[in-house]
C-alpha cells in the first residue's frame, strides 16, 4: 500500500493510521435514547496512508478504483450533500477537527483501504470518520496527535463529526472504535461517555454473517425516524407520569432518571402510550414541541410508531444489563438468550430487520449451531452476529449459504504508526 501511495502522489506516506470495524453484540438502537451498549471492535479495519503535502488541498485516493478519487480545494467550506460519497466521511471527520481545535486548514494526501464490509453494520462508516479525524489531527501535531487529545475526547468529537453526514446517530461506533482494547468487549455508556471492559467466557466466539442485503442509512430516514419516534415517546411518557419540565426530557434514559422507575416498570407504563399517531394527532398532544424534536426529513412523515418503539428501548436496555452479568457469570446459554431475545424485539418493534435477515437468524441457530443469534448494527439488510461454543466452531463447515464473514475475538482500538 505505501508503494501505491507513491505511486498515486510522489512522495512516501509518513503515518499510517488504523481503526477497526466493531460488531455490537447487544443493546440495538438505544444509545442515542441515551442506554448503553455493549459491542465489540473487528480485526476488520480502515487503513489511512497520509502525508503532509505543499499544495493547499486534500487529496484523497482509494486502492479500490471503485471509488473515484477527490481533490477538496482549501480552505474549504465543505457541508453534506444528500447522498454521501466515500470521501465525505472523511470530510466530515476532518470539518470537526479543523472546527473544534480553530486549525488553519493545511494540505495533505490520503490514501484508504478498508477490510469492513460497507452498508454492512459493521460500522465501516464511523471507521472512517474517526480514521480521518486522527489523521487530520496527526498531520496538525506532526506526528503527536496524543499530545492534544485523549482517545475519549477523540470518540467525542467523532460523534459530532457524524452528524455532519446526516444521521442523528448514537456514540457507540465511535466509542466502540476508538476505545477497544484488545481482547475485552466494551460496556460503554453515554452522558458522560463513559467505558468498561468486559471480559468474554474463553469458551465463547462471534461469527459475522452477512445477510447480503444493503441500505445506506444516510440516503433514506428509517433511522431518522426512529429516533424522532424515541423523542415523541418521551414526551409523551413524562406527560404521562406527571413530569413537570417534559419538554426538558431528551431521551426515553432521561425520563428514566427523573421518574426514578426501574426499566421493568417503564416498560410496564409503555402500555399506556398510544401505538401509533400521525402528525396533526402528534401536535395535538405535544404541540409546538414536535418542531424541536423532529428532524428536517421526518417532519412529513405520515404516522409515527409509538408503543412498540419505546418498548423496544427499555427492554434491550434491560437485555444489555442482564448480558454484562452473564459475561461475568460465563453463563453462554443466558448469552445466547438475551440475543435471541434482542433480535425478536428489533424485528418485531422496532421494525429494522428484513424477512432475509430474519431468516439468516434463525438458520445460524437451526443449520449453522449457533447457541444465539441477531442483526448487528443499524439493520435493515447488513449483518447478523452469533454466538457459538468455540468447540463446535473448530468442528469446521459451515453450510455456505450462510455467508459467513469471519469470526473474530475483540481487537484493538484506532492507532497510528510512524512510517
Ligand atoms: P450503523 O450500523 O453503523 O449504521 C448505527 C449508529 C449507532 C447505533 C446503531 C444501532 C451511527 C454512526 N451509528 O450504526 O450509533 O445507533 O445504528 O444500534 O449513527
Ligand atoms: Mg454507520
Amino acid at each position: 500500500m505505501e508503494d501505491q501511495f507513491e505511486s498515486r502522489f510522489g512522495l512516501r506516506p509518513k503515518w499510517r493510521i488504523e481503526c477497526p470495524g466493531r460488531v455490537n453484540i447487544i443493546g440495538e438502537h438505544i444509545d442515542y435514547h441515551g442506554y448503553s451498549v455493549l459491542p465489540m471492535a473487528l480485526s476488520v479495519k480502515t487503513t489511512l496512508l497520509v502525508a503532509p503535502i505543499s499544495q493547499s488541498e486534500i487529496r484523497f485516493e482509494n486502492v479500490d478504483d471503485f471509488f473515484e478519487g477527490h481533490t477538496e480545494c482549501l480552505p474549504s467550506n465543505w457541508e453534506r450533500q444528500m447522498k454521501p460519497l466515500w470521501f465525505h466521511y472523511l470530510l466530515a471527520g476532518w470539518k470537526e477537527i479543523v472546527h473544534e481545535f480553530g486549525l488553519d486548514q493545511k494540505g495533505f494526501a490520503i490514501l484508504m483501504d478498508s477490510s469492513i464490509p460497507s452498508s454492512a453494520g459493521l460500522s465501516s462508516s464511523s471507521s472512517l470518520v474517526c480514521a480521518a479525524a486522527l489523521a487530520s489531527l496527526t498531520v496538525h501535531t506532526h506526528g503527536f496527535p496524543w499530545k492534544i487529545i485523549d482517545k475519549v475526547r477523540l470518540a467525542e468529537l467523532c460523534m459530532k463529526a457524524e452528524h455532519r453526514i446526516g444521521t442523528v446517530g448514537g456514540g457507540m461506533d465511535q466509542a466502540a472504535e476508538c476505545l477497544s482494547q484488545s481482547g475485552s468487549a466494551l460496556h460503554i455508556s453515554f452522558n458522560p461517555l463513559r467505558c468498561e471492559s468486559v471480559s468474554l467466557p474463553s469458551h465463547c466466539i462471534f461469527v459475522v454473517a452477512d445477510s447480503m442485503e444493503r441500505k445506506n442509512k444516510a440516503a433514506s430516514n428509517d433511522f431518522n425516524s426512529r429516533v424522532v419516534e424515541g423523542r415523541i415517546s418521551t414526551a409523551l411518557l413524562a406527560k404521562g407520569l406527571g413530569i413537570e419540565k417534559w419538554k426538558d426530557m431528551k431521551t426515553l434514559k432521561d425520563v428514566q432518571e427523573e421518574s426514578s422507575f426501574t426499566l421493568e416498570k417503564l416498560i410496564e407504563k409503555c402500555n399506556d402510550l398510544p401505538e401509533q399517531l400521525n402528525v396533526i394527532q402528534v401536535r395535538e398532544l405535544i404541540g409546538d414541541h414536535f418542531d424541536a424534536i423532529s428532524t428536517q426529513d421526518t417532519v412529513e412523515n405520515s404516522s409515527f410508531t409509538i408503543r412498540a418503539r419505546a418498548i423496544h428501548v427499555y427492554s434491550e436496555a434491560l437485555r444489555v444489563q442482564l448480558f454484562k452479568v452473564a459475561c461475568f457469570s460465563e453463563d453462554i446459554n443466558e448469552m445466547a438468550r438475551l440475543m435471541n431475545d434482542s433480535h425478536s424485539s428489533c424485528s418485531q418493534s422496532y421494525e429494522c430487520s428484513t424477512p432475509q435477515m430474519d431468516k439468516l437468524v434463525s438458520s445460524l441457530i437451526t443449520e449453522g449451531g449457533a447457541l444465539g443469534a441477531r442483526l448487528t448494527g443499524a439493520g435493515w439488510g447488513g449483518c447478523a452476529v452469533a454466538l457459538f461454543h468455540s468447540d463446535y466452531l473448530a468442528k469446521g463447515d459451515f453450510p455456505s449459504h450462510l455467508n459467513i464473514l469471519f469470526h473474530s475475538k475483540p481487537a484493538e482500538g484506532i492507532a497510528i504508526v510512524h512510517l
